[in-house]
């Protein structure tokens, strides 16, 4: 008997090549999750970077090439690949393109697996247009569909793991958890009246001069950094040279805590926890909109700035019902904090609209969870293959 003929062990192979950062094996760490806690799929994540992983899932750290976590088969992706019986659907992530011995191996099963490729999140209009649409492989009898995440009906949703809306409810309900919390993270007791912001971005050259006006506010701010790319300007902004977790800086009414990079888990916590989260990428970004908070998205870059048509597609649709005056004050302010201005300068008018922007963002993220979230898109997409 030929591996095709026996029955697929798995109901889903994930196929993911980490580019660069976490956003990519994040993603599909969260698929592979939510697939087999949520719908109860016998789920297998193929990952080429363990180490990146391993960030995301210590367990990893002591494992070497596979390992079973949270209710996932995790593989090193290496070549040559092994020889395995494909899952009932594939998910290629991000055009990853599956090893051609794979491939082979799915044009040669009876039946043949669903094969989705799961696109990057965008909120641009044409999206609607491209989500479901199938592309025949050029030689074998094989057909890919496209699954484009996104804010509307039309396309496949967002990652939203059941429970978690709840979860942040009742999270966000209970000061006393959150004191508790906070303090295991090492934190001193928080200011009465602070600002609690957490930060997650790129290299930001003008963080300093921001970082200068919290420094002198009234207001007490506290900002709360993971380890990563940004704390470089930070640490500079305190003339520093190096930093390490659990350091606290303080500078006039600014205090400064490095986290180290923190589980899944806690770092959604610390987005609930906090008064304005500052995120990047893809996952980070979409894990601040189910916090329910005001927050401040830094785009990747991509080549040619497309980017920047990403991010005023986002603005657009996420300011529609805001007041004009709310409306603008973010819009420049996001776009300074990626690059097309002076964020310091931009501060002042944010600032005054945070407390018109943080009902706003709960009504957001209410709507948004009212759409089907990606894990069942991808479900509905493998029907009937796959229960
Ligand atoms: O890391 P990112 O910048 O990732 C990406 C990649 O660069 C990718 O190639 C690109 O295409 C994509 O962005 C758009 O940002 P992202 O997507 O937010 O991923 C970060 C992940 O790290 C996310 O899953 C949250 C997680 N995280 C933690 O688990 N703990 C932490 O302490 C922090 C700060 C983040």
């Amino acid at each position: 008997m030929s591996l095709s003929d026996a029955a697929p062990a798995f109901d889903w192979d994930i196929f993911c090549r980490v580019v660069d950062n976490f956003g990519d094996i994040g993603v599909c760490w969260r698929l592979a999750k939510a697939l087999a806690h949520d719908h109860g799929c016998a789920v297998r994540l193929w990952v080429d970077d363990w180490a990146t992983f391993a960030r995301l899932c210590p367990a990893a750290r002591d494992a070497r090439d596979g390992l079973r976590a949270e209710g996932v088969d995790v593989r090193r992706w290496c070549e040559p690949f092994p020889r395995v019986r494909p899952a009932r659907a594939v998910v290629e992530a991000f055009a990853c393109e599956p090893p051609e011995c794979y491939v082979e191996a799915m044009a040669a099963c009876a039946p043949r697996p669903q094969w989705i490729n799961l696109e990057y999140l965008s909120a641009e209009d044409w999206v609607e247009g491209c989500h479901g649409l199938a592309s025949p492989h050029p030689r074998l009898p094989l057909a890919k569909r496209f699954c484009f995440p996104g804010f509307t009906a039309r396309t496949g949703g967002l990652l939203r793991e059941r429970g978690l809306i709840a979860a942040r409810e009742r999270f966000q309900a209970d000061a006393a958890a959150q004191r508790e919390w906070l303090a295991g993270l090492g934190l001193p007791a928080v200011p009465e009246g602070a600002r609690l912001v957490s930060l997650f971005a790129y290299e930001q050259p003008g963080l300093p001069a921001l970082l200068q006006r919290w420094a002198e506010a009234p207001q007490p701010t506290v900002l709360l950094v993971p380890e990563g790319r940004v704390l470089g300007d930070v640490l500079r902004f305190f003339g520093r040279g190096d930093g390490r977790p659990g350091d606290m800086l303080a500078a006039g009414r600014l205090t400064t805590v490095i986290l180290p990079f923190l589980a899944s888990a806690d770092y959604d916590r610390l987005l609930w926890a906090c008064d304005l989260n500052f995120v990047r990428g893809e996952d980070s970004f979409v894990r601040a909109q189910w916090a329910a908070r005001p927050f401040v998205w830094h785009i990747y870059e991509q080549d040619e700035a497309v980017h920047h048509d990403k991010l005023e597609a986002f603005v657009a649709r996420f300011v529609a019902g805001l007041d004009g005056e709310a409306a603008a004050a973010l819009r420049a302010f996001w776009l300074a904090w990626n690059g097309a201005g002076d964020a310091a300068a931009a501060w002042p008018a944010f600032e005054a609209a945070l407390a018109r922007l943080a009902p706003h963002v709960c009504r957001w993220s209410d709507e948004l969870a009212r759409f089907q979230d990606l894990a069942s898109t991808l479900v509905q997409f493998s029907a009937p293959a796959v229960k």
